[in-house]
């Protein structure tokens, strides 16, 4: 059976079974996949409320074959805490405890309690599964969506910015965090290994396309999240310890070396109605946070 390079690089185990009910095309699915090949059957997989609820399968199906634990909107990260902490009390350590969150769960309804597990600093490591809006209950508007972005509640476009979430994790002083997308899997899948090797609360922001929110065609989910990182809207990074470092290819794209950022937009029915003014707008947006970065990385140089 033909097996593309780069899924044979992450292993040949599956742990989300064949036939699930993801949507086609569907980022969540993809980066389940490429998470669940790199943490293995040593883990408990805890979800809260969201798309992930359903592609786990209903009624005597069973699309994980990993401990899965289904929580209540608000609580992955304090369900992971108590589970953490229960394992560690009997010497297990052996077991990764991971959240998987979508941006409802996690900048919105569950906030509070992801911020007291990163103050706490359980040993868990919180996936964000970024697509951008509450997909699950039918494209409803979320921290998480990005400014310009319709949604069904944001008909003309949301007016107010990308939450900064990443900002948020690391003022609880966490141990790692990062971004990643689902167009670039061994990266993503060194930032996991990564993260399982240290001790504490661990974060990674993964980008996850959703065709049917993002208004897309359902083959086209990895050349969108490439352009995202390629236009510079998404960036690769991690901080270790509070230290900041790009990633390929954003580490080369600190002197602009972008494509334009129409080409990532463009291809999405959700911003089909962004015309010159907003355009200029999401451009700036854009090169404000490219700005901070800069600015984070010259401070680091000097310290
Ligand atoms: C307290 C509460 N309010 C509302 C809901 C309904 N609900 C279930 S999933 C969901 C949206 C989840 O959005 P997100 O976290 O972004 O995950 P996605 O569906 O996009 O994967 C909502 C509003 C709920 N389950 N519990
Ligand atoms: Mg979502």
């Amino acid at each position: 059976m033909y097996r593309p390079k780069i899924v044979e690089n992450l292993g040949e185990d599956e742990w989300i079974y064949a036939g699930h009910p993801a949507c086609h095309g569907c980022g969540a699915a993809l980066g389940l996949r490429h998470l669940l090949k790199t943490i293995g059957k040593n883990s408990i997989l805890v979800v809260p409320a969201g798309c992930t609820s359903i592609i786990a399968g209903t009624m005597n199906a069973a699309t994980f074959n990993i401990p899965f634990i289904h929580t209540a909107f608000g609580a992955a990260a304090a369900v992971a805490s108590g589970v953490a902490e229960a394992l560690s009390r009997r010497g297990r350590d052996d077991i990764n405890v991971v959240v998987w969150a979508g941006d409802g769960g996690t900048y919105d309804i569950g906030l509070a309690s992801l911020s007291g597990a990163a103050e706490r600093g359980h040993n868990i490591l919180f996936v964000l599964d970024d697509n951008e809006a509450y997909m699950n209950t039918g494209i409803q508007r979320s921290g998480g969506t990005p400014r310009g972005a319709w949604t069904t509640t944001t008909i003309t476009g949301k007016k107010e910015e990308k939450k900064d979430i990443m900002k948020i994790v690391l003022s609880h002083h966490v141990p790692y965090a990062a971004t990643a997308s689902v167009a670039y899997p061994l990266d993503f899948n060194r930032k996991v290994k990564k993260a399982l090797g240290i001790k504490g609360f661990k974060f990674i922001h993964l980008m996850a396309p959703c065709p049917p929110g993002w208004r897309f065609e359902t083959h086209m989910t990895i050349e969108i999240a490439r352009r995202a990182v390629l236009s510079g809207a998404w960036i690769l990074m991690e901080y270790e310890n509070g230290r900041m470092r790009l990633n390929p290819p954003s580490s080369n794209m600190l002197d602009k070396r972008r494509i334009p950022l129409e080409e990532y937009l463009m291809m999405q029915g959700r911003f089909k109605h962004v015309k010159e003014e907003l355009l200029e707008e999401l451009k700036r947006d854009v090169e404000l946070r490219w700005s901070e970065i800069k600015e984070i990385l010259e401070k680091q140089g000097k310290r």
